[in-house]
C-alpha cells in the first residue's frame, strides 16, 4: 500500500537527516569555538551553566580573547573541524535554508494529503495511552502491534512536539542570535532571556534533538522492524522475510552512507577551504540578501534595551596593539592622544584629513545602547557614544560616485593569518547600506568613559546589525574604495580573509 510511506515522505525524511546532520556538526563547530553556555548575557567567566572546557577564566577584563578560548574538534565530529567557526557558520546556514526549506514542504504535504493525522493526536486519551507505552518500554518491552496504526501514541506525541514544538522553537531561537535581528526587533531577543538566553536554549533543543534522533533510529531496528521497515525503505506493506531483510539491508546502508557523506563534507571543506568557503557564500548569499541585509538597526525606539541591561562584564577579542605591533599607537596613548589623528581619505579622494580627537567629539555626537555579539557566540551591552561615520565622510565632500565601501584600517594587527603569512593590520571593509545605518558610529565613549585600551582606544567601529569582527578597533585610517577584491584576500575585511566569515558580518 503505497500511500502509506508515499515517496514524498520518505524523501524529505531522508533529506531531514542528512541536512540535520549538517546542522548538528556545524553547531558543534559554533559551539568549539566559545565551548561556555551562559544565561547572563554580559557572559561573565565564572558564570557559565555549563562549559566543555577545562581552561579557567581570568576575571579581569581585557588581559583574554574568546580566540585563546577557541577549540579544535575533530573533523569526524564537527563540520568542518579544526578551528573553522567561519567555515562552520557558511555550512550551518546553508543547512539552514535547505532544512526549513525542506520542513515546509514536509508540513504542506502533511496538510495537504490528510497524513496529519497519524501524527497529530485528536484526543487527550493520547496522554494515558502514551503512559502505558512508555511503562513497557520502561520493562524493556515492545508495546504489540496494534497499538501502531501505524505509530503508537507515543510516537504521535513525540513527533508532534519535535516537528511542531522542537524545530520552531530552534528556528525562533536561531533567529534571535542573529545581530541584525537583535538590533532591530530587540523586544524579541527578549522573549529568551536575552540573546544568551536563546542560545542557550538553542543549545538544549539540539540536544534534545540529538537524543530524539539517536531513540528513533534505535527503536526503529528493535520495535517490530519486520513491519516498519519495509514501509518505510520500500513503501511497501510486507511481511515477507525477503522483504525485510532487504529494508533492513537498505535502511543500515543509507544510514552508513549519510554519515560518510557528513564527514566527507568536513575532509572536502578543509582540503582548500578558499573554495569552500566560495562555494557555501555562492550558496547562501541569495538567502542572506533577502533576509538579513535588509534588516536595520532602531536602536533608539525599538531594541528595548535600557541602562538596567548593561553589562559588568565585557569580553574581549584583540588585544591592544604591542610596542613590536604598533610602537606608534602605544606613543599615542602616552601623551593621552594629543597628537594622534584620524586619517581620513584615499585614492577616491582628492584630499586627505588628519582629525584629532579634539575635532571628532567637537561634532554632533550619537549615543545608544546596544549589545555586541562576537560571532563565536559572547555578547555585551554597553552604551556607546561617538560620532557617526557618514558624518566624518562627509568631511571630505560628496560621495564619489565609484565609492561602493569604506576600508577601515586599525593600528592593530590580525590575531592569525589562515595561511600563517606575516601578521597584517586589521581592516575590515563596509558596505554603503551600513554605513548609513542608525548607529554606525565611531565610539570614542563608553558608558560614558573614554574607551578603555582593550576595547579599541582612543576610537572603534560600531555597526549594530553585524557581528563584531567587522568592528575594528583602534582605527587608523579610513577611506572610500570601490570595491575590496584587491585588498588581503580579497574578503573584504581580517575577519572574511583569516576565518573565511562572510563579507556581511551579519551572520
Ligand atoms: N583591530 C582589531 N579590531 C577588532 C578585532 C581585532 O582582533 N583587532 N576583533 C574584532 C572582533 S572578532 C570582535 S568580537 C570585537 C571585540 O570587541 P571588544 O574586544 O571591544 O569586545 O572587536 C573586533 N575588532
Ligand atoms: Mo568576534
Amino acid at each position: 500500500m503505497e500511500a502509506d510511506f508515499p515517496f514524498w515522505l520518505r524523501t524529505t525524511h531522508l533529506l531531514n537527516f542528512v541536512l540535520l546532520g549538517i546542522l548538528i556538526r556545524s553547531g558543534w563547530e559554533i559551539l568549539a569555538s566559545l565551548p561556555r553556555l551562559w544565561w547572563r548575557n554580559d557572559c561573565k567567566p565564572g558564570t557559565e551553566w555549563l562549559r566543555f572546557t577545562r581552561r579557567k577564566l581570568p576575571q579581569e577584563e581585557g588581559v583574554y580573547t574568546s580566540l585563546m578560548d577557541e577549540r579544535s574538534m575533530s573533523p569526524l565530529l564537527a563540520l568542518p573541524g579544526k578551528e573553522n567557526i567561519g567555515l562552520g557558520r557558511h555550512w550551518h546556514g546553508l543547512g539552514v535554508i535547505f532544512w526549513v526549506l525542506n520542513g515546509l514542504v514536509y508540513v504542506i504535504m502533511l496538510f495537504a494529503t490528510g497524513l496529519w493525522n497519524r501524527i497529530i493526536p485528536t484526543s487527550w486519551d493520547v496522554f494515558p495511552q502514551a503512559w502505558e507505552s512508555m511503562k513497557i518500554y520502561a520493562g524493556f518491552g515492545v508495546p504489540s502491534l496494534e497499538h501502531f496504526q501505524p505509530y503508537d501514541a507515543l510516537q504521535m506525541l513525540t513527533y508532534t512536539g519535535v516537528v511542531f514544538i522542537l524545530a520552531p522553537l530552534m528556528i525562533a531561537t536561531g533567529l534571535a542570535m542573529a545581530p541584525a535581528i537583535r538590533a532591530r526587533y530587540g523586544w524579541y531577543v527578549k522573549l529568551f532571556g536575552g540573546p544568551q538566553g536563546a542560545r542557550s536554549i538553542h543549545f538544549i533543543c539540539h540536544a534534545a534533538f540529538v537524543v530524539f534522533m539517536v531513540m528513533h533510529v534505535g527503536l526503529v531496528f528493535l520495535v517490530h522492524p519486520e513491519y516498519n521497515l519495509p514501509r518505510m525503505m520500500l513503501g511497501v506493506e510486507a511481511n515477507e522475510p525477503e522483504y525485510h531483510a532487504q529494508a533492513f539491508t537498505v535502511a543500515l546502508g543509507t544510514i552508513v552512507v549519510v554519515i560518510g557523506l557528513l564527514i566527507g563534507l568536513s575532509y572536502w571543506s578543509l582540503a582548500n577551504r578558499p573554495r569552500t568557503q566560495r562555494f557555501l557564500v555562492a550558496v547562501t548569499e541569495p538567502a542572506r540578501k533577502i533576509f538579513l541585509n535588509r534588516m536595520r538597526p532602531r536602536l533608539a525606539t525599538r531594541n528595548g534595551l535600557t541602562e538596567k541591561d548593561i553589562s559588568e562584564f565585557h569580553w574581549t577579542n584583540g588585544l591592544p596593539p604591542t610596542e613590536d605591533e604598533s610602537p606608534e599607537w602605544l606613543a599615542h596613548r602616552e601623551n593621552t592622544w594629543a597628537d594622534w589623528r584620524l586619517e581620513i581619505g584615499g585614492e577616491l579622494d582628492d584630499k586627505t584629513l588628519h582629525l584629532s580627537l579634539q575635532d571628532l567629539k567637537a561634532m554632533p555626537k550619537h549615543e545608544y545602547i546596544a549589545t555586541h555579539s562576537c560571532m563565536q557566540g559572547w555578547t555585551a551591552t554597553s552604551k556607546w557614544a561617538g560620532v557617526r561615520l557618514q558624518d566624518v565622510l562627509e568631511l571630505l565632500g560628496p560621495r564619489p560616485d565609484n565609492a561602493k565601501y569604506v576600508m577601515i584600517e586599525s593600528h592593530g594587527l590580525a590575531q592569525v593569518m589562515y595561511d600563517n603569512r606575516p601578521r597584517e593590520p586589521f581592516y575590515a571593509v563596509i558596505p554603503l547600506a551600513d554605513i548609513y545605518e542608525e548607529g554606525t558610529i565611531l565610539a570614542y565613549e563608553r558608558n560614558g568613559e573614554p574607551l578603555e585600551d582593550h576595547l579599541g582606544a582612543p576610537l572603534r567601529l560600531r555597526v549594530e546589525s553585524n557581528h563584531g569582527y567587522k568592528m575594528v578597533k583602534w582605527v587608523r585610517k579610513i577611506q572610500w574604495v570601490e570595491d575590496y577584491a584587491h585588498i588581503g584576500d580579497g574578503r573584504g575585511g581580517t575577519r572574511e580573509d583569516s576565518a573565511m566569515q562572510a563579507f556581511n558580518g551579519r551572520i
